[in-house]
């Protein structure tokens, strides 16, 4: 086996997380995108009072008050988009679309800020500049020309403020169609539809605050170190404290294991680091719904032993399905549950253990839990374990779901939702006086099916790089090419805006940490986060273009292109956000006094009825939920099958490749890689180092490939892979999904790893 230091970019990093080497990564990202200058100023004011809501990830602020929280990848974000670096119309002008298609991720957006609306010209294959009113227009005259309004689909990524949002789906309902495939689909859309079940509403239930009281962290899935940098402040405060910090996560991953806070001076200056996961379980992908039931199992073994483990008073009072839930336990045996887990019943006897002893548990989870064909029902485990032990509506104790987009949370609380209930389509109705559509519209998987066989032609995108983002790029960049339109708002130039049909628009706009000037002067937008609490972001940059528009304003024109009986007054709210945000109230009564409290530093807390032990079910109890089986994926894995996860590098933001390195993997310059167990090497034959084929093993659908992969042994549970997305987006069909969600599995894809020949 070729030693580390022989495979170009290879190499352990010795070091905790955060540190100096955070500090080091930061001070490059500025030095490679922004003014000098103007850096220190700009990420002072990130999340700070009067300044910006972060781009980088959902993760709250102490109080949105608190001084500068160093985070590195909050720095990237902030840097990459107040770049200094432009993407021009004589940028186009050199470049054709065909050759940009051959660009990497990384490199057409870091080809810098888009400045101008532009509209694709076949005859050159070039995109050239237009005018926004004739834009506008082109939009309009199409959207109006279709049979049926349901043949569009309004695509949300979650960076969209609650104004932007909200006007957008208002825009699409009164064109006429619920079609609103949104980034969140991809993502905690498992949370969404699985804790409605469970508990009543589909969000998180702790704050920020709970955290100082928790007696026990129980984290799975998720990767905070890199997508929620924020949180390895609080992380680091609860290690310190003593209370012990429970990892479920396939991979080892460096900040979990340790962390060196760059706000703490002793630990800087040392060089010292806090140990942060007082016990660490590699669960195999997808073993996840498997090690949960062991772990209720467990409890309720030592709840024979010692009555009271398991809160009956709270079970007999706050829900109902707990004698189903304890026969289907009883029923499961240990060897079933290690084999799905890959986890000892000793290791989970002992979670079960630390969780007795605990009078306030907080479970936060990710990616790893959602992006499963059952997602939506290990979500529901979750919420059982913590009903378990009455684990809601007290302080330190709850459920966390950590969110991805910075605003992905708000965009579906103000409307952006396929499936609309009856309360919102009065409300709009009460509101603007237009009938909402009722009938159900699609989602991101629907609407990519629908694009691809042709029932959709006009693709409208509230940002996002859809086509990447989902699985299957042959298929959906296939899709892409059959559209009569594409509209793509954004900020920077992706390979979704190149993928070109009959006719394209790119429309610039502005981003969170630029001023926005309309009629009546400077306006701030809100977003919320994913501790439900809203808050006003205003940028303080001077755009990247002054030719840019923000996103209200470009779906406000529109809106007035495309409806010219209109009955919303699109020019008043675009003059004045604050009337935006008087509607937002008008049709959601949570928002109650919305203009006046995001005047108080840190916002507001939206209502979350279980943190006061009320459970808006059906039944107006929480609900105990069977996983039947164990198996997460799929029920039979053959010897040389490994599954497949897909997970995000260190240095980049979703489909945004800020740069090629994962320090903490210790992979450097290079994103062609499989992390592999050592064993699972051997037992295919492979060396580290071994450049592979990865092919996938469905049963039911054809083998696709991908090959030239650098194969490396890794500390990853066993049976178990990962690669890097959206690199490996091809190896995830589009009809891979949880049904219950229409969450696509990309983190469960069985695969056979060869040599490449
Ligand atoms: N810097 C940065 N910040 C981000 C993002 C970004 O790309 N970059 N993306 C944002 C978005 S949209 C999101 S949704 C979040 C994503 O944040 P995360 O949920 O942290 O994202 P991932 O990297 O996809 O995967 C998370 C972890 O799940 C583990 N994992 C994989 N499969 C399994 C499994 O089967 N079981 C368990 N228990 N664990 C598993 C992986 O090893 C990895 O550590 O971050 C947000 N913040
Ligand atoms: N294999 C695999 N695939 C995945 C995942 C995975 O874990 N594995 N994760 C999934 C998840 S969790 C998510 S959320 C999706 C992400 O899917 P998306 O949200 O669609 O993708 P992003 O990469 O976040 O979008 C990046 C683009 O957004 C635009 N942009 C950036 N800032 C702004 C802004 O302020 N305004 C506007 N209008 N545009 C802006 C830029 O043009 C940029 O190119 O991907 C999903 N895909
Ligand atoms: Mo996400």
């Amino acid at each position: 086996m070729p030693a580390d230091h022989d495979l170009t970019g290879i190499k352990p990093y010795p070091g905790p997380a955060g540190g100096w080497g955070a500090l080091k990564a930061t001070a490059r990202a500025v030095r490679e995108q922004m003014e000098l200058a103007e850096a220190p100023g700009v990420l002072l004011r990130t999340n700070k009072p009067d300044g910006f809501d972060c781009p980088g990830c959902a993760w709250p602020d102490k109080e949105h008050t608190s001084t500068f929280q160093f985070c590195e990848n909050g720095a990237k974000a902030v840097t990459w988009e107040a770049t200094k670096k432009r993407v021009t119309p004589e940028f186009f002008g050199r470049h054709t679309v065909t050759e940009l298609l051959g660009w990497r991720d990384h490199d057409l957006e870091d080809a810098g800020r888009l400045t101008d609306p532009l509209a694709y010209d076949r005859l050159s294959d070039k995109f050239r500049e237009i005018g926004w009113d004739e834009a506008f227009a082109r939009i309009g005259a199409a959207l109006r020309a279709l049979p049926n309004a349901n043949m569009a689909e309004f695509y949300t990524s979650g960076r969209a403020s609650n104004e932007a949002a909200f006007l957008f789906q208002i825009f699409a309902r009164e064109f006429g169609t619920n079609n609103f495939p949104d980034c969140s689909n991809m993502c905690h859309e498992a949370t969404s539809q699985g804790l409605p079940v469970s508990i009543g509403i589909g969000k998180g239930t702790v704050s920020l605050e709970d955290f100082d009281h928790a007696e026990l962290i129980i984290s799975m899935g998720h990767n905070p170190g890199t997508n929620h940098p924020r949180m390895m402040g609080t992380l680091h405060e609860v290690a310190r404290r003593g209370a012990p910090i429970i990892v479920f996560n396939p991979l080892k991953e460096r900040a979990l294991e340790r962390f060196a806070d760059p706000q703490d001076a002793v630990e800087m200056a040392t060089f010292s680091a806090t140990g942060i996961a007082s016990s660490y379980h590699q669960v195999k992908v997808g073993g996840d719904a498997a090690a949960l039931k062991g772990i209720m199992k467990a409890l309720l073994a030592l709840d024979d032993s010692s009555p009271g483990v398991i809160d009956h008073g709270f079970i007999a009072q706050h829900t109902q399905g707990y004698a189903a839930l304890e026969a289907d336990l009883r029923g499961t045996p240990w060897e079933a549950i290690e084999t799905a887990s890959g986890l000892g019943r000793a290791a989970l006897e002992s979670v079960a253990a630390a969780y007795a002893k605990s009078n306030a548990t907080i479970l936060p989870y990710g990616m790893g839990i959602t992006q499963h064909l059952r997602g939506t029902e290990t979500v529901q485990q979750i919420a059982n374990l913590l009903l378990l032990r009455g684990n809601f509506g007290k302080p330190g104790a709850g459920i966390c779901p950590l969110r991805g987009h910075s605003n992905v949370q708000g965009d579906r609380t103000v409307g952006i939702n396929e499936k609309p209930g009856a309360a919102l389509l009065a409300g709009i109705e009460k509101t603007f006086g237009f009938k909402p559509p009722t009938a159900h519209g699609h989602d991101s998987v629907a609407a990519m099916q629908a694009i691809a066989d042709g029932r959709s032609k006009i693709l409208i995108s509230l940002g996002g790089n859809l086509a990447v983002a989902m699985p299957d790029p042959v298929a959906c960049f296939a899709a892409m090419r059959k559209l009569d339109l594409a509209v793509h708002i954004a900020t920077k130039l992706n390979r979704s805006h190149l993928l070109v049909g009959r006719d394209a628009i790119i429309l610039p706009c502005l981003g969170r940490t630029e001023q926005d000037i309309q009629e009546t002067g400077p306006q701030s937008v809100t977003v919320e986060d994913s501790m439900t609490m809203v808050h006003a972001s205003r940028g303080k940059l001077p755009p990247a273009s002054k030719n840019l528009r923000s996103e209200p304003a470009i779906v406000a024109g529109m809106a007035l292109a495309t409806l010219p009986a209109t009955k919303v007054d699109w020019r008043a709210m675009l003059a004045d956000y604050s009337r935006i945000r008087d509607a937002i109230e008008s049709v959601f009564p949570d928002f109650r006094d919305y203009n006046q409290r995001i005047q108080i530093p840190g916002g507001f807390r939206l209502p979350l009825p279980p943190t006061e032990l009320k459970w808006p079910t059906p039944s107006g109890r929480a609900q105990f939920i069977v996983f039947d089986g164990l198996e997460e994926d799929l029920a039979t894995v053959a010897p040389k099958i490994l599954r497949l996860t897909t997970i995000r590098s260190h240095d980049q933001y979703n489909t945004t490749i800020y740069g090629m390195d994962d320090r903490y993997r210790g992979v450097f310059g290079r994103r062609d890689v499989v992390f592999m167990n050592a064993a699972d090497l051997a037992a295919n034959g492979l060396a580290h180092g071994d450049t592979v084929t990865i092919e996938t093993a469905f049963d039911n659908a054809p083998a696709a490939r991908l090959e030239g992969f650098l194969a490396i042994a890794h500390d990853i549970a066993r049976g178990s892979a990962a690669a890097y997305y959206p690199e490996a987006n091809g190896l995830v069909p589009l009809s891979h999904y949880d049904k219950k969600s229409g969450t696509p599995s990309y983190k469960s894809v069985p695969v056979r790893i060869r040599k490449q020949k």
